[in-house]
């Protein structure tokens, strides 16, 4: 590691030492490590399509089968999947500290395994700790499209959707698809605490994808700053104070001291 890179660090680690509030959000770099695939970039390609041809409602009307068989691709690929060590570092901090808002772009759930992981090698005998904000939705769920009712996706190579055991409606993968709305108790959650922070740590996203994106735009509007861990640069890059590029499995840990 080179000198600036380590003061680099130091930087990161006392400003976050130093806050009260701190917002955390995260995007699929973080879950990269883990060997879940990017969306954006090299490896993020599933059979050359692109994110914005298969995660849209218009792409489901047209070819549900097409849609459906992505995800449960995915799931099967998820499951095999566990957090890494930066996953494990965000976990302890939101356990181990007060004012810590974790928020995810993610839909494959490794925050929530490393929270219950971590609160129970902490001793925590309580219930599963409330976090993170799950803005994208997640995947290990599906939601009835007519009735709207969650249930647990069941994997399988099944030709297309299956119906929805009360309504017989089509069931879907409860995420977020673009153009449609996030839960706005979920994002007006973190947008408040994009707000409050005095810090906002961003982690592993191309910070493309609006409402999201914005987030730590609200800490810079109210007075906060940005910590940026990427492998590259990104249209944060510049309004970040301290950016660290590299690995957020390894970078996080480092920064978080954990
Ligand atoms: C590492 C690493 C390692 C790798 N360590 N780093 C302006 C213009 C045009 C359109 C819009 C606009 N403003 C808003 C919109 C619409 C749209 C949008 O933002 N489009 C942009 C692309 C321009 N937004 C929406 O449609 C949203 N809804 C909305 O706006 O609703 C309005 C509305 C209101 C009222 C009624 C109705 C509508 C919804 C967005 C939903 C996004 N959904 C997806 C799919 C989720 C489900 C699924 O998983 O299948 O969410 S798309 C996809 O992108 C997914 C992600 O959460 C999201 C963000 O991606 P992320 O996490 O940043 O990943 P990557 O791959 O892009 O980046 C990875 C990064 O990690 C890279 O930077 C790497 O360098 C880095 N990295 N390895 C550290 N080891
Ligand atoms: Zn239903």
């Amino acid at each position: 590691m080179t000198t600036e890179n380590r003061e680099q660090i130091a930087h990161a680690t006392e400003l976050l030492a130093d806050a009260r509030q701190i917002v955390v959000l995260t995007g699929a770099g973080v879950s990269a490590e883990s060997g879940v695939p990017t969306f954006r970039g090299e490896r993020g390609l599933w059979r050359s399509y692109r994110p914005e041809e298969l995660a849209t409602p218009e792409a489901f009307q047209r070819d549900p089968a097409l849609v459906w068989a992505w995800y449960q691709w995915r799931r099967g690929l998820i499951a095999q999947c566990a957090p890494n060590p930066g996953h494990h570092a965000l976990a302890r901090l939101a356990l181990q500290r007060d004012g810590v808002t974790l928020v995810t772009q993610n839909v494959d759930g490794l925050h929530h395994r490393a929270a219950r992981e971590e609160a129970s090698r902490l001793g925590s005998a309580g219930p599963e700790p409330a976090f993170p904000l799950e803005v994208h939705g997640a995947i290990h769920r599906d939601r009835c499209s007519g009735c709207s009712r969650l249930t647990e996706a069941i994997p399988g190579d099944d030709p297309g959707p299956p119906g929805c055991a009360t309504c017989a409606a089509q069931l879907r993968p409860d995420v977020v698809w673009f153009g449609e709305a996030l839960d706005p108790d979920v994002i007006g959650a973190a947008q408040q605490a994009a707000l409050g922070a005095d810090v906002c740590l961003v982690a592993g996203t191309s910070a493309l994808v609006y409402p999201a994106a914005g987030l730590p735009e609200l800490t810079l509007q109210a007075g906060g700053t940005v910590v940026e861990v990427n492998l590259d640069a990104t249209p944060l890059t510049a309004r970040a104070t301290v950016s660290l590029h590299g690995p957020s499995g390894e970078l996080l840990p480092l920064i978080l001291g954990a």
